[in-house]
């Protein structure tokens, strides 16, 4: 705070006046006013880079106890902010500097709200007299303008005294409803402004209830209770958004006391563990096309559900409708209907609705018929038994199974581990080798399949979880944010980085057929990612068999040091797109 001959404004004249020298007024600048709008409304880090406009934010963030995170890249930052948002149902904060810093963050921000993720990218930005009248200051752009079609909303602060309700605004946007994405623009001279003390603070605002219970009407309930107490053959599908809704508790009550078989999308691992006995993720094949009733909570029809039709769904063509009901638990009232129709919609808020839903249990239910979930178990024991046999080679050079049982092993021997996951084979191998055991431990490439999450996401489960981070990552999936293991280090974290190196992008076989280049796929043979691991000082091992991988991993977790194992992959082990094959454009392929 600083001292200044006070204007003469009414809010200066109320001042009581203290005697001689009287005429000197406590300011606070645009600054602090920042700081204490983010404090008082609960946040403690921040996810950044520093430069023009908002170097002296980012020590003053510092200074003022805040944790102030500084990365090597934007899109690190702002995946990192991503999924603290998931994890702690609070915004996570990326702050940048203008034009290509904004740019650079832009990507996250589009992310978490695809993902439904609550986050604010903070940039500064530049004189707004001049962007525009396109004249050509330094980092000149409309960022307000670019950042609205990718976020939820956004919002510019021109004058100190509205601060408190920017931030306000941009927190509720971000975490009420369907958690997204909320760009705040603060161009630079909003931080040099000064205002009377007294009166910025009273600006502030704590924002009372920013994500409120929404319950479903009672005519909604009973729709949807009476439809899965109609079903023969009932499924529950747990997406992310049950993740995010940390009522774990009675989701597992929910589960355990209707009977129904349940499968976990990617992130929804762990929710209940991925042993349960009504586990049907073994059996996805299965379950998804017999089932005649489903219930989704937190999970969209979206391409990672084939759109809820199809043959994936028992469907007689790739668009036919395979039959069943639906009844969808979702807090967004658009989402139902949105690839097939949704019988019974409960629009509202999952901890509060799986709680009602419970309410309906407990007052009376028939778990479904025995044929059924004996059916669902058959299939699944039938499939983990193939895939044990396939786990216990152990073939030369090392391939995804192989090294995969391992990390399978280490998990479930340090279930409070986080799992990040990114990659094609790297990713979906991992999916579905290794168990998870607790709630919101995996965390992935989510809706997009985006590469590049890995280190900014092994950042921000370390500081926001204090748990060990295990992160398992394509060798093409980690040169998108591989940079920031110097952060990592810096910041001297818990992470254990796998790199299955497999020599390129789904495998190292490719050929230029010109014989010029390498092939597009195809990275330098026999890389040594441990290598930049050990130029900041972590820990760096070349593991070439199950045997090397494993004492790695439990040296790592043992020591918490910084460590990169580069994990040597049969180079013609992984498959094109990993699972997703069949979403590649090709001439060949029929459109109907
Ligand atoms: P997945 O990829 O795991 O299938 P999606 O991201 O497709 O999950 O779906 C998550 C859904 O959860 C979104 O439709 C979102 O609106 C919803 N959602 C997120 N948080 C909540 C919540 N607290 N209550 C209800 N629905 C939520
Ligand atoms: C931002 C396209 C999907 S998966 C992948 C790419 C480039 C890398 C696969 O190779 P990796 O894994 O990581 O070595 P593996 O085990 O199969 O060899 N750019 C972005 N996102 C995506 N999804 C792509 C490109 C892609
Ligand atoms: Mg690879």
């Amino acid at each position: 705070m600083a001292t200044v001959t006070p204007p003469a404004t009414p809010a200066a004249q109320a001042m009581p006046q203290a005697s001689a020298p009287a005429a000197e007024v406590q300011t606070i600048d645009g600054f602090q006013l920042v700081i204490d709008a983010l404090k008082i409304n609960g946040i403690e880090t921040i996810y950044g880079l520093p430069g023009i406009p908002i170097t002296d934010l980012t020590r003053r963030l510092q200074a003022s106890g805040l944790r102030m995170l500084s990365f090597r890249h934007e899109q690190n930052a702002g995946y990192a902010a991503s999924i603290a948002g998931f994890l702690t149902q609070k915004p996570g904060i990326c702050l940048t500097v203008s034009a290509p810093g904004f740019l650079n963050g832009l990507n996250a921000l589009a992310h978490a709200t695809t993902n439904c993720f609550p986050m604010i990218l903070i940039s500064g930005s530049s004189e707004r007299e001049i962007v525009d009248l396109q004249q050509g200051d330094y980092e000149e752009m409309d960022q307000l303008a670019v950042a609205k079609p990718v976020c939820k909303a956004a919002f510019r602060v021109l004058h100190a005294e509205d601060i408190g309700v920017g931030i306000a605004r941009a927190i509720r946007a971000a975490v009420s409803g369907r958690p997204g994405g909320v760009y705040l623009d603060l161009p630079a001279k909003l931080f040099a402004q000064s205002v009377e003390a007294a009166a910025g603070k009273a600006s502030l605002i704590e924002v009372v209830d920013p994500a409120p219970a929404q319950l479903p009407g009672a005519d909604a309930m009973k729709r949807a209770v009476e439809l899965l107490k109609s079903a023969k053959k009932p499924l529950i599908l747990l997406g992310k958004g049950a993740a995010y809704a940390q009522c774990d508790a009675d989701i597992k009550a929910l589960v355990e006391k209707t009977g129904i078989p349940y499968l976990p999308m990617s992130m929804a691992k762990g929710l209940l563990p991925d042993t349960h006995e009504q586990c049907a993720s073994a059996a996805r094949s299965f379950v998804l096309p017999e089932a005649d009733v489903v219930l989704l909570i937190g999970a969209r029809l979206n391409w990672l559900l084939a759109h809820g039709k199809g043959k994936t769904w028992g469907g007689k063509s790739s668009k036919a409708w395979g039959g069943q009901k639906f009844i969808q638990v979702d807090i967004s009232p658009q989402e139902a209907d949105s690839n097939v129709r949704i019988d019974a919609p409960l629009v509202g808020d999952i901890a509060s609705v799986v709680s009602l839903l419970l309410k309906d249990v407990n007052a009376g239910w028939t778990k479904p018929p025995k044929e059924w979930t004996d059916a669902v178990a058959a299939k699944k024991n039938g499939n983990i038994a193939k895939m044990a046999e396939t786990l216990a080679k152990d073939p030369s050079p090392m391939n995804f199974h192989s090294s995969l049982n391992v990390v399978r092993d280490i998990i479930k021997a340090n279930p409070d581990a986080m799992l990040v996951n990114e990659g094609a084979n790297a990713l979906d191998f991992t999916r579905s080798i290794v168990d998870m055991y607790k709630p919101r431990k995996r965390i992935d490439v989510g809706t997009w399949g985006i590469m590049g999450i890995g280190m900014g996401y092994c950042v921000a489960a370390a500081v926001e979880t204090k748990q060990q981070v295990i992160a398992i990552e394509g060798d093409s999936a980690f040169g998108f944010s591989g940079m920031e293991v110097e952060t990592i280090c810096r910041y001297n974290l818990p992470v254990c980085i796998v790199v299955m190196n497999n020599n390129g992008v789904y495998k190292g076989t490719d050929k230029d057929p010109t014989g010029r280049d390498p092939a597009p796929t195809v990275f330098v043979k026999g890389a040594r990612y441990d290598k930049i691991m050990e130029a900041f000082g972590g820990v760096g091992v070349n593991a070439t068999t199950p045997a090397e991988l494993r004492k790695a991993m439990e040296d790592a977790i043992k020591s918490r040091k910084p460590t990169l194992i580069n994990a040597v992959i049969d180079e013609t082990a992984g498959t094109e797109s990993g699972r997703i094959t069949s979403l590649k454009p090709s001439a060949a392929k029929k459109t109907k």
